[in-house]
């Protein structure tokens, strides 16, 4: 059929003029949501926006895919079994250039823009950093023209929704589906059939060679579900592609369940829940059987999808390596390894040696944390019923793999079993960290420290065997979503001096470091916070009915509720303050308001207490009189992508207070800083390269190194003899046991008090008192506005580094050897062919 590309300028539903916009508009209202004006709800004229903003992109898809399919242009996978995306609407708009024609179409239509931006409902599919992390990287690589796919799980329910009732978390289910999703396209033709369970059979080929049959118990339907990425201000769109299960019409209904309706009924339910619901877990792990079927179901679906595409580019199964670079986000795909395995040797017949050079040549491996007990290991017995090929297929590959580390090693028996694997001591389970590592080719940290710490201790003897596979790539944030989209008066602030060259390259704010010595440029710097503090302070009020003064230092944490990250760290010096507030009312200190934000696995009990801990001393502070307002504790329910978009541009103080050692790196850390927030933190993760850049001055250090946290360890922590020899801590733990923040009950605290004075594996009372120490000098510093703003700005300014771009290009260059492939649209310099 011949193809008209020609009237897409002109179109109703794709120019990209005023006028167009709006008839595209009232389009979509009457033959998209069947509504005219006087009938439509809000949700509908979300919607028929939403369409109105699709049906621009869809040309940039389309000649993103034609261009890529006649290119035959190396791709990157990104396999991740999170990607949190926030609200598309708003982000497609900053990346078009539309964002203002757009909002003014939509008032002269009467409406009002950010009620219609706030209908929708974030894509929640993630838990924390790692899942957001997967989103800047698809931002940056559309934004940078590199062909590349996201590959993940389209969950039913996203990361649970978290209310505060009575001071403690309840969870609500995600049903960000509910009003419909009008960024997404099924691609139905393009299903994959996943295998599961059951059990594995030798044969004899008809060239009299033995394989392997594997003759699953059951098979379900993986449906992709496609959104555009699309980069900033370029042709190109990228593809989310999500995989969603169902059951197979064919399977259960006529082969299995002949004559059991009820039962076919059943299968199609049990299939379906594979892609249901996100694990909220983060850095812990669920050993549920249900998320392993979720991680080999989107991967095998994934991988099957590359070979559907090599085969339609008529590119040969040995360059699949050269075809596709695919990187493992932490090891929740690393299954993956032993699948591309299974593929190549079972259904391809390929040897096994050329399927482990394609395997090893197309894998690498970013992990993501130094918490060993986050390390991923699945118990044999249940790995063995949900995929027994995979399992015989990783044995050869160990078996193989440690004949290599004989040979290195030689008589080294215990290096022999650390490497292994599969962990036998006890309980025999599979550890995934293992086989990613065994499996790829590069493998990183996500900040300078962290890469480090890798190499000395989590993968210590990995780094041994194959000191040329590890690589730091430190993390990035897109300047896109977190300062022109959630900040835009800081925006244009710094485009107005320097032009709008630094979105792209976020390097050149630095040509703003001379401002920081204008009074003028100080004064717009400080009116720009203070009106998104304004902002913040009544979106709090009309949240928590708490009313907070805008005049006073916003202090935040917000991240996942974990021991690990300290929150009752902070906690122990709200208390301190307090006391000396109510012991001096004299004391000079700024007026402050401690701000909280984050969500707790549901079933990390720890956790869960800790934010009662914050909004139990955050009622007594907040309402006592001999405080005058001069502290508030707030927590702010249901910390996401949507409110983190108003959190950052608010804030002046930014927690990164974790144990050192601890956070591989942080993002947060990175958004807080770009937005003019200085940070309090210690010497981990992305903090010591924040400090690098923005300079010792304008930082906030305090608490142990990484390697003094190994050192006191090593010599034997005591929390107590802390206790004992800190009259000053002591009156802050003494105050929580007696039950003065719990309404006299002594009990609501008593494992955390207990917790920390026995064992504190997290060293919050060593770390105390140079916390408290450094809190004050914030305090001063605060008093002093304007050299807080001269430091304001530099922090924003020295921050180019931590865009994701750097991230993305690092990658592009270093591990994934992938090049930019820039798009021609289609009808416009050229023909369609
Ligand atoms: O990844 C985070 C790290 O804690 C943070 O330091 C880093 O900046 C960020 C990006 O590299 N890790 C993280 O967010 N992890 C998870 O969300 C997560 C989720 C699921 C599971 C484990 C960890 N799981 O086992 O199911």
């Amino acid at each position: 059929m011949e193809q008209n590309t020609a009237p897409y300028r002109e179109h109703n539903r794709t120019s990209l003029t005023k006028e167009k916009l709006k008839q595209g508009f009232l389009d979509n209202l009457y033959f998209i949501q069947g509504k005219f004006p006087t009938l439509a709800s809000r949700n509908d004229y979300y919607l028929a926006l939403a369409y109105t903003i699709r049906d621009r992109m869809l040309h940039r898809w389309i000649s993103t895919a034609t261009n890529y399919y006649e290119s035959g242009a190396r791709t990157v996978c990104y396999l991740s079994a999170e990607f949190l995306m926030g609200p598309h609407l708003g982000n497609n708009l900053v990346n078009m250039g539309i964002f203002g024609m757009v909002k003014e179409v939509v008032e002269e239509l009467g409406l009002n823009f950010e009620e219609l931006l706030a209908q929708e409902e974030e894509p929640g599919l993630g838990n924390g950093g790692l899942g957001r992390l997967a989103a800047c990287f698809i931002d940056s690589l559309a934004t940078l023209e590199i062909p590349a796919l996201g590959y993940g799980i389209r969950y039913e329910f996203g990361i649970f929704e978290q209310t505060i009732v009575d001071g403690w978390q309840m969870e609500k289910t995600d049903k960000w589906l509910r009003n419909g999703n009008p960024w997404e396209v099924p691609r139905p033709e393009w299903a994959q059939e996943v295998r599961l369970g059951g059990h594995t059979e030798q044969y004899t080929d008809e060239n009299g060679r033995l394989r392997v049959r594997w003759v699953p118990a059951k098979i379900v339907l993986g449906i992709p579900y496609d959104t555009p990425i699309l980069g900033y201000r370029t042709n190109t769109a990228n593809t989310l592609r999500l995989w969603k299960s169902e059951a197979p019409e064919s399977f259960d209904f006529e082969v299995f369940n002949r004559g059991d309706y009820y039962g076919a009924v059943d299968q199609k339910v049990t299939s379906e829940n594979i892609s249901k619901v996100l694990y909220p877990n983060d850095e812990q792990l669920s050993g549920k059987q249900l998320r392993l079927e979720q991680q080999y179901f989107f991967v095998s679906c994934s991988l099957r999808d590359m070979l559907r595409v090599l085969a339609i580019q008529n590119i040969p199964l040995s360059r699949f390596h050269e075809k596709f670079a695919v990187q493992l986000n932490d090891t929740h795909p690393a299954i993956a390894v032993a699948e591309l395995m299974r593929l190549l040797l079972d259904e391809y017949l390929v040897d096994w040696d050329d399927a482990w050079e394609i395997t090893q040549r197309t894998f690498a491996y970013t992990n993501h944390t130094l918490l060993p007990e986050a390390l991923e290991q699945w118990p044999l017995p249940l790995f063995a019923s949900v995929l027994p090929r995979h399992l015989e297929i990783i044995f050869e590959i160990n078996s193989r793999f440690l004949d290599e580390v004989r040979i290195k090693f030689l008589g080294d028996e215990a290096r022999l079993a650390r490497l292994s694997l599969i962990n036998e001591g006890g309980e025999r389970y599979v550890r995934m960290a293992h086989l990613a590592c065994v499996g790829s080719h590069a493998i990183n940290g996500v900040a300078e420290l962290h890469s480090e710490l890798l190499k000395q201790d989590v993968l210590k003897d990995f780094y041994e065997l194959w000191p040329e596979k590890f690589r730091n790539k430190t993390n990035g944030v897109t300047p896109r979503r977190w300062m022109i989209l959630s900040n835009p008066s800081l925006a244009s602030l710094v485009s107005d001096r320097i032009g709008n060259g630094w979105v792209r390259d976020l390097e050149q704010l630095r040509q703003l470091e001379p401002m920081a010595d204008d009074a003028d440029f100080r004064k717009e710097w400080w009116d720009v916070k203070r009106a998104n503090k304004v902002a913040f302070a009544q979106y709090i009020f009309k949240r928590t009915g708490i009313l907070v003064d805008p005049e006073s230092m916003f202090d935040f944490q917000v991240k996942r509720i974990h021991e690990y990250k300290r929150q009752h760290l902070n906690v122990l010096h709200i208390i301190s303050l307090y006391r000396r507030l109510k012991e001096n009312p004299n004391l000079e200190v700024p007026p402050r308001t401690f701000l909280f934000g984050g969500k707790a696995a549901p079933g990390y009990h720890t956790a869960k207490r800790m934010i009662k801990l914050i909004t139990s001393v955050g009622e007594v502070i907040n309402r006592d009189p001999d405080i005058r307002d001069r502290i508030k504790v707030v927590f702010v329910p249901n910390f996401n992508v949507t409110t983190g978009q108003k959190i950052y541009p608010a804030a002046d103080l930014s927690e990164q207070i974790s144990t050192a050692g601890k956070e591989a790196s942080g993002t947060g850390n990175m958004k807080f800083s770009m937005n003019g927030a200085l940070t309090i933190g210690t010497l981990d993760g992305a903090n010591v390269e924040i400090r690098e850049e923005v300079g010792a001055e304008n930082f906030f250090l305090f608490g142990l190194t990484a390697d003094e946290v190994y050192a006191l360890r090593a010599s034997g922590y005591h929390p107590y003899d802390y206790y004992n020899t800190n009259p000053h801590l002591k009156d802050v733990i003494d105050l929580l046991r007696g039950g003065s923040f719990s309404r006299g009950d002594a009990d609501l605290f008593r494992g955390l008090t207990d917790g920390l004075l026995h064992h504190d594996p997290y060293l919050l009372f060593a770390d105390f008192q140079s916390y408290v120490d450094c809190q004050e000098e914030v305090s001063r510093a605060y008093l002093d506005r304007d050299h807080w703003t001269r430091m304001s700005i530099l922090n924003a300014v020295r921050s180019g580094k931590f865009s994701s771009d750097r991230s993305i290009r690092q990658y592009c260059e270093d591990i994934w050897k992938a090049e930019p492939v820039p798009i021609t649209l289609l009808g416009q310099n050229e023909e369609p062919t």
